[in-house]
């Protein structure tokens, strides 16, 4: 069957010396990093959403892009198979080894909950032909509980418990579906897990209902026998004025009080940690720290507007940071990088799709080799060592072990009359060797 992209060449590494825009200068999944090749470190993933299923419409302007599997218009099974035959086609192409779908976005439409469970299940068979001919796996499936006029007001924190019921539906559905297709992760992003307004919210409801909700899910996939991870993915506002779920570290806090903290992680979404006024490696050094680093959806926003706008990644220095993080807490096990990036709406060509995951899994491939260097060179973590070395001995191992009150390092400092020193913290000095690393 012909495809969108038939008169697209495979793309392959060519180098740095290439000045073909459709060749990886840098991404060569066979080249051995730090012990494993970068396919094995990167793990990358088109999203379908993004690529197949929106139309390039704004909330000025109609759809721009004119695609034959025709995003964006009501779907038949036909046009849901043309889309998938173009999905796998893309992705053979670009020669990533995952992809990520939400239900709705590859599916014929459905009004009922019995039309749903049969459309999804149809759709489910020939993504698995499609998964099975090619080779390409899915890194992780997920419901939308957000685009419907039935969860205006929710999906799993929905006033009304019909509303929760068909949430339950999607996501039971598409858990299963995600085992069958032998999905690595399950994601649930809570775009309307959250309010418009607090006048008309009760808040303490809401998160009881999320907690439950979440759980359910959790009990299901013990049920069911699927080993992969369940991962929540954070995000401050948008399209709901405040969502649950607003950082990684409020994530922890939900998941601790719900008793999920060993049971669930976090997917980090690079834009998402810009709305909420933290950079991009916060989120990760901070889900490292707490132990619940899960998987990336890679994109940037705009330094000059406030919404999740999605473009594909191009700062070297960034992602660099961001990986140099990532592999600290030993990098992914089931998570990967997911491009949850979309073109611009002037991008309408078939080669403008191209452009972008090329640039955008070469940036990542730089930042890989980036953060290679600052582990292979040492300074960084030296200096990070050398600056915390006071804790391994003395009182501050005594504190930290809980053999020290706060009344004995109190007299500690009068009968020692301790004058600490003050020691540069570096922050330049540390600036330079990212930059010098990039
Ligand atoms: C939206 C989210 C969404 C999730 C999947 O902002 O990034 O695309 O990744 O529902
Ligand atoms: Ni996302
Ligand atoms: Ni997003």
């Amino acid at each position: 069957m012909p495809t969108y992209f038939d008169s697209i060449p495979p793309i392959k590494h060519e180098g740095t010396a290439s000045n073909n825009p459709l060749a990886f200068k840098y991404y060569d999944p066979r080249k051995v990093v730090l012990g494993k090749t970068m396919a094995e470190h990167l793990r990358i993933a088109v999203c379908y959403w993004h690529t197949f299923a929106w139309p390039g419409n704004d909330i000025f302007g109609a759809g721009t892009f004119d695609r034959p599997w025709k995003p964006g218009t009501p779907m038949t099974q036909a046009m849901a198979e043309d889309r998938a035959a173009n999905a796998f086609a893309f992705f053979e192409r670009l020669g990533t080894p995952f992809y990520c779908f939400h239900d709705v976005d590859a599916m014929a439409d459905a009004l009922t909950p019995s039309a749903y469970k049969a459309s999804l299940a149809r759709i489910a068979d020939v993504l698995a032909a499609h998964q099975e001919r090619s080779g390409v796996k899915l890194l992780w499936g997920t419901a939308n509980l957000f685009s419907h006029p039935r969860y205006m007001a929710g999906g799993a924190t929905n006033p009304d418990p019909e509303v929760v019921a068909w949430a339950s539906l999607q996501v039971r559905e598409m858990l299963e579906t995600t085992h069958k297709l032998g999905g690595s992760n399950y994601v649930l992003w809570g775009g309307r897990e959250g309010y418009d307004t607090i006048l008309n919210t009760n808040l303490k409801q809401e998160l009881d209902q999320l907690g439950r909700f979440l759980n359910m899910v959790v009990e299901h996939k013990h049920k069911i026998g699927f080993g992969g991870t369940i991962l929540i993915e954070p995000k401050p506002h948008e399209p709901t004025k405040h969502q649950y779920d607003r950082d990684t570290a409020t994530v922890f806090g939900f998941l601790k009080n719900y008793g999920l903290e060993n049971e669930v992680k976090v997917n980090i979404e690079a834009n998402h940690a810009t709305l909420a006024g933290n950079s991009f490696e916060h989120e990760i050094a901070t889900a490292v720290a707490l132990g619940i680093m899960g998987s990336i959806d890679i994109n940037r926003g705009d330094a000059q507007n406030g919404w999740d706008t999605d473009q594909f990644p191009n700062n070297v220095m960034e992602i660099t940071q961001a990986i140099y993080e990532l592999l600290r807490g030993g990098g992914f096990t089931t998570g990967g990088f997911n491009f949850d990036s979309k073109v611009r709406r002037q991008s309408i060509d078939a080669e403008d799709l191209f452009y972008a995951h090329v640039g955008g899994i070469d940036v990542l491939a730089r930042g890989l080799l980036g953060a290679a260097k600052l582990i292979e060179g040492g300074e960084l973590q030296g200096f990070v060592d050398q600056r915390y070395a006071g804790w391994k001995s003395g009182m501050g191992e005594k504190m930290l072990a809980g053999s020290a009150s706060l009344a004995d390092m109190a007299d500690y400092a009068v009968n020692n009359d301790v004058m600490p020193v003050r020691k540069s913290g570096r922050q330049e000095y540390l600036e330079n060797l990212v930059t010098n690393a990039c």
